[in-house]
Formats: C-alpha cells, structure tokens, sequence
C-alpha cells in the first residue's frame, strides 16, 4: 500500500534503538514491531479506510446501519482491550537489558548462560507491588517483585524474586489466605493497594511463621527511593547442578549498583498523590536518558554436606542465610538500557514461571516454591487466554523449540507434517531427544524416602529468632521506622483483639519493640493469649507440640540488613530542585547547576511560573515545573536561588515556602544563598540552622563553595538526625 507524509509531530518512543543489535531478544522482538509512521490508516482486513471519523447511516441523520463493519470492528476491539490482570503483582513496570557473567560457574552448574565469563544473556526485567491493582499507585507499603526472565541459547530461565529475601508463609497452601487477607476487604472493596487493615493483620497475628517478613514489610525496605536502588533475592533454596550430576544449594542475590536508598512513609504517601507513576517513571527516566540501572548479581553457595548445619532449616522460606554465615559470591552484572515498545505487548504480557529452569539450574523441596511450581502457568492460562502464551513475542525463547504440542486459542505455529507424537517413524523421529552431554534437561535425582504426611516440618517453628535478628541489625532510625509503621497500620485497624494480638506477637521478638508500638496505640501489651499462637495447623496437631518460643537469647547482629548501616554516599541520578523567580542571580544559579551534573545529579529549575525566567542580568532560562505542578516530595534535594526580586517573589509564595519546609521535615538536603538564607531563617527551617545542621548549606562564600558544600551534603542522602524533632511519629 502506497505511503503518505502526514504532518504529525515526533512519535513519543522509548530509547533510541541502537542498543539492540547486540541483544539477541530485542532483534527476535523486531520482526513484531508494527511502525505506523508513513502508511494509510486500514482495517483489521487491510482495507484501507476512507472516513474514520464518522459511522454509516441512513441519511444524514438517521439511524446507524448495521452493515458498518468498520464501526463494529473497531468498537468490537475496543471492546475486548482488557485482560484479566494479575491476581497478585497486578501493578508494575519493566524494561530490557543483559546480564553480563563476571566469574565463570562451571565448577558448580552446567548452565549455559553460567559457563563463560563475559558472555551476554539476554533479559527481561518486571518490578512490581504485590497488593495493588494494575492502576495503583507505586509508593504503597509493600513488597517489590523483581522478576528476571534470561533468554538463554538453552531456553528461557525466570528468576521470579522479590526485594526482601524472606516470605509470609511457609507452605503454599496457605497463599490464597494471606493475599486474601491483604487484598481489599470483598464486602467494600477498601483499601486499595494497603495492609493497613483489619483482614491483613487478623491473618498475619494468628500467622507467626510471618514474624520475619513483618519486619522487612515494616521496615524502610517497603518504600523505596526506585527500583533501581533496592536489592533482589530469589527468597527460595534452589540447586545448581554440574555437568557430573552433582549439586549444591545456592541463594539469588542481586546489589544496586547505586546503593540502598528509601523514602520516608510520610513522603510515600504524599508521593502517591504527586506523582502515582514515581517509580515507573523514574525507572523510564533513566533508562531514556543513558543512567543505565545496574545490579551485581551473586549467589550463596551452600554445600550439601553443610544441608543441616545451621539452626534453622535451608527449605524454609521464611529463614535468610546470612551473609556472616555464607558469603554472597559476586557471579556478573544485570544492565537494563532498553524501555518497551510498547507496555501492554510486553510489560503486561510477559509470563514469568519459577519453573522456568535450565538444566544446571533446579529445585529444592521447599514448600511454597513447589507450590509456585503449579501456580504461574495455571494463572497465565486465564491471564493471557489459553495454552499458546509462550508464543507471544516477549516470552518467545531465543533458541530453538521444538515439540509436538499443538493447537488451543490463538496458536500462531504453524507446524509442518505429518506427526505430532513421540515415537515417531513417519517424521523420522523428529524432534529428537537430547542427551544430557547434548544439553538435555535431567532433573537432579534426589533420593527421597518418606512417609506421605500432611504436616509442617518441626524444624520450621522457630519464627522470632531471625525476626529479632531483623529488628536489632537495623540502625536505631530504622528501629523508630519499624516502630512508627507499626504504629500506623494497626491504628489502622478497627478490631482492638487484632491490634492486642500483634502487640503479644511482637513481644515474642522484643519486649521492648512492641512496648514501643503499644504506647503509639494506647493500648498495654498482652502479657499472655491463651492456646494463641497455634492456631495454623492442622486440626488434630497437639498445640503444644508447634508452639512457636519466645525469641530470649542475644540477637545475630548482620549490617548487610540494613540500609543505613550499609548505606553508600552518592549522588549518581539525584533530581535536585533549583527554587527560583524572576531576578535570580546567574552565577550561583550556574555554579550549583554545573556542581551537580558533575556529581552525576540532575538540577530541575522550578519557577512561579511556566515557560523561562529572566535573571538580574536579563538572561533567560527555561523552566523546568512550574511551582503548582511539583512538591518536594519528587526531588532528593532543593536549592534556593539568591537575587533581591527573586527571593521577594519567592516569599511571597506559599508553595515555595512549602516546598522548602518540606524537604526540610523528610531530611533532605537544602542549600540557599546568602540572600535566600533570609526565605529559610523566617521558616521551620530556622531551628535546624540555629543547631548547625550539617545538610543545611547556607552561602557567606563563594558560590562554587557553596555548590561544593551542597552536593557533599547531597551524597548523604538524608540527615535522620533531624528527624525526631521534624517527624516525632513517623
Ligand atoms: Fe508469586 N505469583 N506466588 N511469589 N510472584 C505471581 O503469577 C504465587 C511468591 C512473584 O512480574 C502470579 O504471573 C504463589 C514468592 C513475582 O509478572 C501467581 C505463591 C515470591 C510475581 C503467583 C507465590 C513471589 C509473582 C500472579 C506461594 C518471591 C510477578 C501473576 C506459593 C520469591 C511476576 C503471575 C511478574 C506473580 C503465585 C509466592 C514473586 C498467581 C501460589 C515467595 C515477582 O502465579
């Protein structure tokens, strides 16, 4: 069909595609991609459409005909758009990349994709909150799925994480329950992407295996800065196996490359109302603009001779392996430098599966992993329609699948011949089995021999002695943080017996965190619930013989837990605000500027108003926001802009004066010139001044002093020193 040239502007796209001719997913994706620049606008037949704009009638003002197989198409469609979404992980964002091995692990796995140093794998990556709807905002308190699908020259492999290393629930069964409870409540439909109510802790205080978990959901790991800056893990024991046959336990791992870095619950809510998008944008953002994402994959490698070594057990989910104990072993790089073409084709459609393995890579007997193991391809058979979603374009393989499964909804195979079965002598055995020397996948013979049992094991009922470790390896503002999010979700709650209930689990990990909590609600802590703490398990199970003890001994103390222990100073990527008006001062406004794309920062000039700015001298600016469509809460750190009339005007808004008293109560750092250190003296800001805070930069010196001092108190991130005073409850 002949082309056109219409006038329209720049198609918004992703990332300029010059990164993928070395990505052998991203070529495979091509031969699907429809570009609409330059063509005529047709039906779904390839009919090319003359009118689109006005459906067929009888008259000018008559009824329409039913014969208008272009209105029916198009509305027809319309009308099918939406697929289920997912039943858990509904809300996320993803994006392409590679994984680059560093260290080969030939000794320990025959995985392909694990053999040469320096070799490239193809990768997906999807991010996600877990209770939220597909629309939901992305600051909610709640775990993060970090779900990595490895095109391998062996097949696709999905490492299905998450950012916390431990679960909820020891046992798959009880899945349904827990996300039952924390989804909203069925008879109103309230709250929308939240545990902070009744159903969630009735489920989690009558649950104690989740004593652990709750202190990661609790703890600043919930709220995250951006995807980019929060571990994955694997959550799972699971097996590499050697080209011998022989295995070893391994743990997933991966580390931002630009640390750890979180927000604060008071800003993730007000984020929520700001910007809902914070993280899905961010993540476009850096991607777009080159600010590639970065991980260090590793793995724990525990031999199985060491399977019993430790005091809990490698199967249950809800234990980590710390680092002190096991070592993370650094194995390559995870880079995602490509956005999707388009969200629904690949975001929304791509299935992850943790039986998605390769062989060198398999499975452990632990009981929620073995249950996930029935669970992804049976959701993805009413998410995505049927049997054949393997065959949409993003969950394809790169290598070649061959098989003699056929037809169901929407087969796009068309496979030629006379066979479809095995053994065959009519296809000439096609396909062909491999040997295990040609790559064929054999699962790891481990030797069982055991009754079949309906039951927990009894090496997965110590529940508080990691959860204690959790709670005393964070440093004291992460405690007052766990302590103020718990405060907030169960003063959410309305049960008072669920709220008590918590207060006495949370004894049996520390008397005094859950004094803490209690003085927040008013409430006393429960010194005894009778038969509480046994009520999961089976109905003939003697109670006395599960219940869980009270954490009493002195706590494993593992720095790597926490943030702020474990925090790197830096600045790579940070959105700094750059606060002026009309009659700023050029040269500072320079100075800080160019400080901060030194530092790897992004300066962001707001102003009253939108379009440019003039400075004292006459010069012009464009102007990034204007003031009513930004609030602190989007940016790491602000500046105020000196210049007489600037400041004027600046005081004289009340969003400007927001905006800095803001940054001011979530610890960020603010830095003013001498004339803008007038605007903060008459806010908040004045006592933090008086007590010499060290993230608060006012300019006496040069401005490029100043800059210097501002950006060394950007790359601390937060000073939590100031918060007790700024936000005593959380
Ligand atoms: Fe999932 N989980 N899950 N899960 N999960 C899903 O699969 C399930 C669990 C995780 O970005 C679903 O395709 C069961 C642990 C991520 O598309 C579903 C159990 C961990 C994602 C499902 C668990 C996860 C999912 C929903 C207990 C961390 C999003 C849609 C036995 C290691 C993947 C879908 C994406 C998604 C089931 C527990 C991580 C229903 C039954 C533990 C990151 O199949």
């Amino acid at each position: 069909m002949a082309k056109r040239s219409s006038p329209r502007s720049t198609p918004k796209g992703s990332t300029p595609k010059a990164k993928s001719a070395d990505n052998a997913k991203v070529t495979d994706l091509h031969s699907h991609i429809e570009e609409s620049a330059d063509t005529i606008l047709t039906s779904n037949q390839g009919v090319p459409v003359n009118d689109d704009h006005n459906s067929l009638k009888a008259g000018d003002r008559g009824p329409t005909l039913l014969e208008d197989f272009l209105l029916r198409e198009k509305i027809t469609h319309f009308d099918h758009e939406r697929i289920p979404e997912r039943v858990v992980h509904a809300r996320g964002s993803g994006a392409h990349g590679y994984f680059e091995l560093d260290k080969s692990l030939a000794k320990h796995t025959s995985a392909d994709f694990l053999q040469k140093a320096g070799s490239r794998t193809p990768v997906f990556v999807r991010f996600s909150t877990v209770a939220g709807s597909r629309g939901s905002t992305d600051l909610a308190r709640d775990v993060r799925g970090f779900a990595i699908k490895f095109y391998t020259q062996q097949g696709n492999f999905d490492l299905v994480g998450n950012n916390m290393p431990v679960f909820f629930i020891q046992d798959a069964i009880k899945f349904p329950d827990l996300i039952h409870a924390v989804k909203p409540e069925p008879h109103n439909e309230i709250p929308q992407a939240a545990s902070a109510h009744d159903t969630f802790w009735d489920f989690i205080s009558l649950t104690p295996e989740s004593a652990h978990m709750i202190m990661w959901l609790m703890s600043d790991r919930a709220i995250p800065r951006s995807f980019r800056m929060m571990e994955g893990f694997g959550v799972h024991t699971f097996r590499f196996v050697n080209s011998k046959g022989e295995s070893i336990f391994i743990k997933w791992h991966l580390k931002p490359a630009l640390g750890m870095k979180s927000v604060l619950w008071d800003e993730a809510q007000r984020i929520s109302g700001a910007d809902p998008d914070f993280h899905r944008r961010d993540l476009w953002e850096a991607i777009d603009s080159g600010n590639f994402p970065e991980w260090e994959m590793g793995v724990q490698l525990i031999p199985e001779k060491d399977e019993h070594k430790f005091d809990f057990d490698l199967l249950d989910p809800t234990k980590i392996v710390p680092e002190e104990l096991v070592p993370v072993t650094p194995i390559g790089r995870l880079i995602l430098d490509r956005n999707p073409d388009n969200f629904f084709a690949e975001v929304e459609q791509v299935a992850f599966h943790t039986g998605h393995v390769v062989p060198g890579i398999d499975f452990t007997n632990d009981p929620l992993l073995q249950g996930r193991l029935f669970s992804y391809t049976d959701t993805q058979l009413i998410r995505l329609g049927g049997p054949n979603f393997h065959e949409i374009p993003i969950n394809r393989p790169v290598s070649p699948l061959h098989n003699h499964q056929r037809d169901g909804f929407m087969r796009q195979m068309i496979n030629r011949g006379q066979t479809s079965y095995n053994p065959n002598t009519l296809g000439a055995g096609d396909p062909q089995q491999a040997t295990v020397a040609e790559g064929g996948f054999a699962s790891f013979a481990e030797r069982i021999d055991a009754a079949k049992i309906r039951a927990r094991s009894r090496s997965f009922t110590d529940h508080f002695t990691q959860a204690a470790m959790f709670f005393h390896s964070q440093a004291e503002i992460e405690q007052r943080h766990i302590v103020n999010a718990l405060r907030f979700e169960l003063g959410k709650c309305e049960t008072q017996a669920v709220r008590e209930r918590m207060l006495f689990m949370l004894s049996q990990i520390d008397g005094g965190l859950a004094q803490d909590v209690a003085d927040g609600l008013g409430l006393d802590v429960p010194k005894k619930i009778e038969g509480y703490l046994n009520e999961n398990y089976g109905a003939d199970t003697d109670p006395k013989e599960v219940q869980p003890k009270k954490f009493t001994g002195k706590p494993h103390d593992s720095a790597p837990l926490s943030i702020v222990r474990s925090a790197k100073p830096g600045m790579q990527t940070a959105k700094v605000a750059i606060l002026l008006a009309d009659g700023f001062k050029d040269a500072e406004v320079k100075a800080v500027s160019q400080a901060i794309a030194a530092a790897g920062g992004q300066a962001k000039i707001i102003a009253p108003h939108g379009g440019t700015v003039v400075s004292e001298k006459g010069a012009e600016l464009p102007v990034d926001f204007s003031l009513p469509t930004v609030c602190s809460v989007l940016f790491d750190a602000v500046y105020i802009a000196g210049g007489e009339d600037c400041v004027k005007t600046l005081q004289a808004e009340t969003r400007a004066v927001e905006f800095v008293e803001e940054a001011h109560k979530h610890c960020k750092a603010i830095a003013a010139s001498s004339e803008a250190g007038k605007l903060l003296g008459a806010t908040r800001v004045a006592a933090s001044i008086a007590e010499q805070d060290p993230m608060i930069v006012i300019g006496g010196g040069s401005a490029k002093q100043v800059a210097t001092d501002f950006v060394a108190a950007i790359r601390q991130h937060r000073n939590w020193e100031r918060e007790p005073r700024t936000l005593p409850n959380g």
